[in-house]
């Protein structure tokens, strides 16, 4: 996109934490940026010089428009036998409110997305631990069968992992059966921070950090894309954060595989972390200008509101943020962990607060081409909520889905 920004030299800031400066003219003259730059970014009390130059590159690249899309989460199970201290969404099978869906339960799911247009299905759901891989197989073959136009966005790498396991099949023919059977890409999730300290503590039974980048290369060897994730705000120190991104980088480097980053804040409540405190305002938006600053060859980086807020995540579309992510419509895996927010949000709502940060919004697919809806079926209204922490929907838009 023609960005229409002029941006020099001449326009930088004195920047509070001389720190930055050396850092300053790495980023405008476009040079890769060190694990030592990368501490000393999260380090800083500068928020403001940190986001500078966050959004500098994020208009350099992007200019003002901000992406989300229409989409719509499913959650075949929560029964999990990972148990992971970080979650609030997994259950044992025979824990209150463990449930799984029968898969006619799906296809009225997925039919209620399409009727609001749903573009993308992002499919994800616990390790169960009687479901054959079939099952997995199945839900995406119906999916594809009834809606063919819609991307179906399935399966962490955690999940991929945990298939191959009960297949006993490789990792590239479980992924390879995956995408015959209909997958167009998969998201981000799993990936939490890959240093073995930290994944000992809140995720032991996961697939190792190592194995989660082998798997992703894995799939984008075989063409199928993802996304990737950090979680932070736990037990985690700025080092790790660090390596966890730079790893990121240097795996995209060879496969160029990942199409989006979003930084995940940990939402503590209901969790075996409950003690710690929620991440501040602070810490969001040093995630996203941090990530944007270091993962200079991913082209974009969310801002995913159902977790941040629509209040931060609408900030943080100027402190390095190109997408706020889609419509969700329902949202288990942050709700279970006390997270307050709507699970949903109209396309109207999405588009207004976009606007209101003086960006242009660009309704996208799951892979970022642009969505025209003039070409596509009208679906019928769907009632707003009316209020998402205080914004009230524009009702001249016409779409209210
Ligand atoms: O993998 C789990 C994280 C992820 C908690 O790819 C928690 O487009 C905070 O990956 N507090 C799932 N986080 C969400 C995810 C995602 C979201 C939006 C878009 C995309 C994408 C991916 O949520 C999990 C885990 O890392 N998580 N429990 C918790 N208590």
């Amino acid at each position: 996109m023609a960005t229409g920004l002029q941006l020099s030299a001449q326009t930088v800031p004195a920047f509070q934490d001389a720190r930055l400066e050396p850092i300053a003219k790495k980023v405008l003259a476009g040079e890769r940026l060190s694990a030592d730059d990368g501490l000393a970014l999260y380090q800083s009390h500068d928020l403001l010089g940190v986001g500078w130059l966050a959004n500098y590159v994020r208009e350099r690249r992007h200019g003002n428009v901000t992406y989300f899309n229409v989409n719509r989460h499913i959650n075949p199970t929560n029964v999990c036998v990972a148990h992971c201290r970080l979650c609030a969404f997994g259950r044992s099978p025979d824990a209150t409110g463990a449930y799984t869906f029968a898969l006619d339960e799906i296809w009225q799911r997925a039919a209620q997305g399409v009727a609001e247009g749903a573009t993308e299905f992002h499919i994800v759901g616990g390790l169960h631990p009687d479901l054959p891989f079939e099952y997995y197989l199945e839900l995406i073959r119906g999916l594809k069968q009834r809606f063919p136009q819609v991307h179906l966005k399935a399966f962490t790498m955690v999940e991929v992992g945990y298939y191959a396991r009960i297949s006993k099949k490789s990792i590239r023919d479980t992924l390879l059966a995956m995408k015959e059977a209909g997958v167009d890409s998969l998201p981000g999730g799993g990936a939490e921070i890959f240093h073995p300290r930290v994944r000992k503590i809140i995720c032991d039974h996961k697939v190792s950090g190592q194995m989660w980048l082998q798997i992703a290369r894995t799939a984008h060897e075989i063409g199928l894309r993802s996304n990737a994730t950090m979680l932070y705000g736990h037990i985690e120190t700025n080092e790790e954060r660090v390596d966890h991104l730079i790893q990121l980088r240097d795996t995209q480097d060879k496969t160029h595989g990942f199409v989006a980053f979003i930084p995940l804040a940990f939402h503590p409540a209901n969790t075996g972390l409950s003690h710690i405190p929620n991440p501040t305002g602070f810490d969001d938006l040093k995630a996203i200008a941090c990530s944007r600053l270091l993962l200079d060859n991913f082209d974009h980086i969310k801002a995913y509101w159902i977790m941040l807020t629509p209040r931060i995540a609408q900030v943080a579309l100027r402190f390095g943020a190109n997408d706020l992510d889609g419509t969700v419509v329902e949202e288990k895996i942050y709700h279970d962990a006390g997270a307050t927010t709507p699970e949903h949000m109209t396309r109207a709502e999405l588009e207004r607060l976009i606007r209101a940060a003086g960006r242009d919004p660009v309704e996208r697919d799951t892979l970022y081409n642009p969505v025209d809806r003039a070409k596509m079926p009208i679906p019928p209204a769907r009632p707003s909520s009316n209020s998402i922490d205080g914004f009230i929907p524009e009702t001249s838009l016409t779409l209210n889905i």
